[in-house]
């Protein structure tokens, strides 16, 4: 028996991933730039264990049996194929590729509330994969089948996802584009508003996008293209200002989009909205760009700081959204989240 447990960061976009032009293969209509964080505080646990005495997968969610989604049996099915391509020809050949896998996966916040649950399940299911069955190479493939976001957590620092141009997905796969050190004082702190599940999943909401919002079209083709150039440059220079405008442009774009699609996909809420109010009036007070916000399929907000900035936002933020306001309500802080 071979036993593999991995710990997997999520990942937090500054250039949004919405829309497929492939729904099987995951394959995006636009690049994606994220920031990978920390595993200190959120991260995603999973435990591999394969056994040629193992009679089926099975698949064990916070250690209850689960049904084997078609998301994870691709996965599994993706790696038992580069296994098997790896073991060809070689003496030793126990043929675990045809071994059965139990998983236990667990993350240590909330699933499926906006908070990138998925980039971490999926980066950390596909590495333990990859390490029990000995799979070497690229995985950030592989895990973008389980989910597209998930591709960008194989990496730390901060990463691309390239759409690709290739029918097949072939090279539609995350590159790291500098590793943390290049940008230490960066932090990011998470605002969690709600951690209920969310309505519209991000699948579906995405998908609805697709075939209702004209913006999402020119989104994709007109404004992507150059925002990834100026952020890439804003992220090599150290440039927090242009780093913050585009992250926050972007993450209106993506909330405008959502309203443009038709039912609408409602992700943001009233404290969402005094977030982005409270960060602009932060930066005019400090006549500054301090603080950017950014916000996922969920009213959880993401902000983006500097580590000299963190303990006096930290303090206005508890001012500004005290616990006992019911209207104004923040659930926590997670502070200071590194970037790993
Ligand atoms: C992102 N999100 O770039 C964007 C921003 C949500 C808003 O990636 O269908 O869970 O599994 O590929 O990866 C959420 O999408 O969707 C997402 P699937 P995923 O982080």
């Amino acid at each position: 028996m071979i036993v593999v447990t991995c710990l997997a960061p999520v990942n937090i976009a500054v250039i949004k991933y919405w829309g497929k032009r492939d729904e099987q293969l995951i394959l995006p209509i636009n690049d994606s730039i994220s920031a990978t964080l920390s595993t200190d505080q959120m991260n995603a646990k999973t435990t591999v264990m394969i056994s040629p005495n193992f009679e089926k997968d099975l698949l064990f969610f916070f250690r209850e049996e689960s049904c084997m989604s078609p998301r994870v049996q691709v996965c599994l099915k993706e790696i038992r194929k580069r296994a098997s391509e790896n073991l060809k020809g070689k003496k030793n050949n126990q043929g675990i590729d045809l071994w059965k896998a139990h998983i236990c996966s667990e993350n240590n916040f909330p699933t499926a509330a906006g908070l990138a649950s998925s980039s971490a399940g999926y980066a950390c299911l596909v590495t333990a994969l990859a390490k029990a069955y000995n799979v070497e190479g690229d995985c950030s493939s592989i895990a973008r089948l389980g989910s597209g976001s998930a591709c960008r957590s194989v990496f730390g620092g901060f990463v691309r996802w390239h759409k690709g141009n290739q029918g097949d997905g072939s090279d539609s796969i995350a590159t790291q584009i500098v590793p943390a050190s290049h940008w230490p004082s960066i932090r990011i702190l998470i605002l969690v508003v709600n951690d209920a599940r969310k309505k519209v999943g991000s699948t579906s909401g995405m998908q609805r996008s697709v075939e209702t919002s004209q913006l999402l079209q020119h989104r994709a083709s007109h404004v992507v293209p150059q925002r990834t150039e100026q952020i890439l440059k804003a992220i090599k220079n150290h440039d927090f200002e242009t780093f913050a405008e585009i992250t926050m442009k972007d993450s209106n774009q993506l909330h405008s989009v959502c309203l443009d699609t038709y039912p609408p996909a409602v992700y943001m809420n009233d404290v969402s909205h005094t977030i982005v109010e409270f960060v602009h009036s932060y930066n005019k007070i400090k006549g500054t760009t301090k603080l950017a916000y950014t916000f996922d399929a969920g009213p959880n907000a993401c902000l983006f700081l500097q580590e000299e900035d963190v303990a006096e936002v930290v303090a206005t933020i508890k001012q500004v959204f005290p616990p006992t306001n019911e209207n104004n309500y923040i659930r926590g802080i997670k502070v200071p989240e590194k970037i790993l």
